[in-house]
């Protein structure tokens, strides 16, 4: 059995998922060719990292991105650390020969993303983005159905990314709402993973129009670095400027004819993480919300006067990532259901397959430049107030 060696950037949300992921996989897919051994955590602060390592079940901890990259020990490195760092991240690990697993958005901007991309294929290693949401069963199923030709030909793409976590003015300046470190706001967060389910499920985008907004144009700033999505600003705080943006919407055009529309906002208030989609084709729709994530939502329309949108239960043995290949099911038998970290888990499977059989998998960094590319549009259409091509990638 073969065994890919991590090395892990960062601790957070992100980090926490990937751990979780590396420790399920075993247990979940002992049939992989290759499995991961959790080696190195990497993080700045030396008390936080130790912490971290311990709970996660990391062995040891490392402070300095070099110490990480010159160990020899190290198969993969795997980036959850802020966005402004994936591109360099990626590029340095590269040179270093290590394959690569990098959260989104690949960069912070089209540049650095093309840069990254380029740097693994000289390198010569496997790569892969976390758009954990492609391995959702249920979204893995849509995929095959439309593949199947199930909904015809896609007439519409429609996509709504709500959070509210950002409404209150007293939440203060963390990472995430300024620029230099997030790239953007909502567009980067949540819109780039609804992007990356529209290449995926329809196809490439040729065109958008963009609206975006702040909001809350100050807030308070922290005394330390924020790391992760919390922190607390101290009374009085002095008051910086947040550059990102909190909602944003967009038109679509897609290059085989289709039309889109997003929406991605961190101001719905109510919804703490929908990322919903519909899709209606010449034969068909589909519909998706990750708050009922085990089910996806059909509509056929050869079934004459007795059809409507029906409920699959994505959950059965015969659905993507939910049977063993021996037969039976691979985590639990049918509608006991599965959660948000399942998608990781999957995801971190074709990961450590990809690096067994050398073959770089989806999706992979060739597609987080194609979903920087639309965003990089977004941004510039949003900016000129008119469509934007999206660039060639
Ligand atoms: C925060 O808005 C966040 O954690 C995003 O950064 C993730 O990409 C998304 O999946 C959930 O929300």
């Amino acid at each position: 059995m073969k065994q890919v060696r991590i090395g892990l950037v960062g601790y957070n949300f992100m980090g926490r998922a990937h751990s979780n992921a590396y420790r399920q996989v075993p247990f979940f897919f002992p049939e992989l060719p290759a499995q991961p051994v959790m080696q190195v955590l990497c993080g700045r602060t030396k008390e936080r990292t130790r912490a971290a390592a311990a709970q996660f079940g990391w062995p040891e901890a490392v402070f300095s991105v070099n110490e990480l990259l010159t160990r020899e020990d190290i198969d993969l490195v795997d980036i959850t650390a802020p966005n402004n760092q994936h591109a360099e991240l990626v590029i340095r690990a590269a040179e270093a020969g290590k394959h690569v697993f990098c959260e989104k958005p690949l960069a912070t901007s089209l540049k650095d993303a093309r840069a990254a991309l380029k740097a693994v294929q000289k390198a010569g290693v496997i790569h892969m983005i976390c758009h954990n949401y492609r391995r959702a069963p249920a979204v893995s199923l849509a995929k095959r159905m439309i593949d199947d030709g199930l909904i015809g030909q896609v007439y519409h793409w429609r996509a709504l990314y709500l959070q509210d976590w950002l409404m209150s003015p007293e939440t203060p300046m963390m990472w995430r709402v300024q620029k230099r470190i997030a790239g953007s706001g909502s567009l980067g967060d949540l819109m780039a993973h609804s992007i990356d389910l529209a290449l995926w499920l329809v196809g490439d985008i040729d065109r958008v129009s963009c609206d975006m907004e702040t909001f809350i144009k100050k807030r308070p700033k922290l005394e330390t670095f924020d790391t992760g999505l919390g922190g607390k600003a101290k009374a009085g705080a002095p008051m910086g400027k947040v550059d990102v943006d909190d909602g944003v919407i967009a038109l679509a055009r897609f290059k085989n004819g289709a039309m889109g529309t997003f929406e991605a906002t961190r101001f719905a208030a109510g919804h703490k993480n929908s990322n919903i989609f519909e899709i209606n084709g010449s034969k068909g729709s589909l519909r998706f919300d990750l708050e009922r994530m085990n089910e996806l939502e059909y509509y056929n329309t050869a079934e004459g006067d007795v059809t409507g949108f029906r409920v699959i239960q994505a959950t059965e043995d015969s659905h993507p990532y939910m049977g063993l290949p021996g037969g039976g099911p691979r985590y639990w038998p049918v509608a006991h259901i599965l959660g948000y970290e399942h998608t990781f888990i999957n995801t971190v499977a074709d990961l450590m397959t990809a690096v067994a059989k050398k073959k770089v998998p989806w999706p992979n960094l060739e597609d987080g430049v194609k979903t920087q590319a639309v965003l990089e549009a977004c941004d510039t259409s949003a900016r000129e107030g008119k469509w934007a091509k999206v660039p060639k990638i």
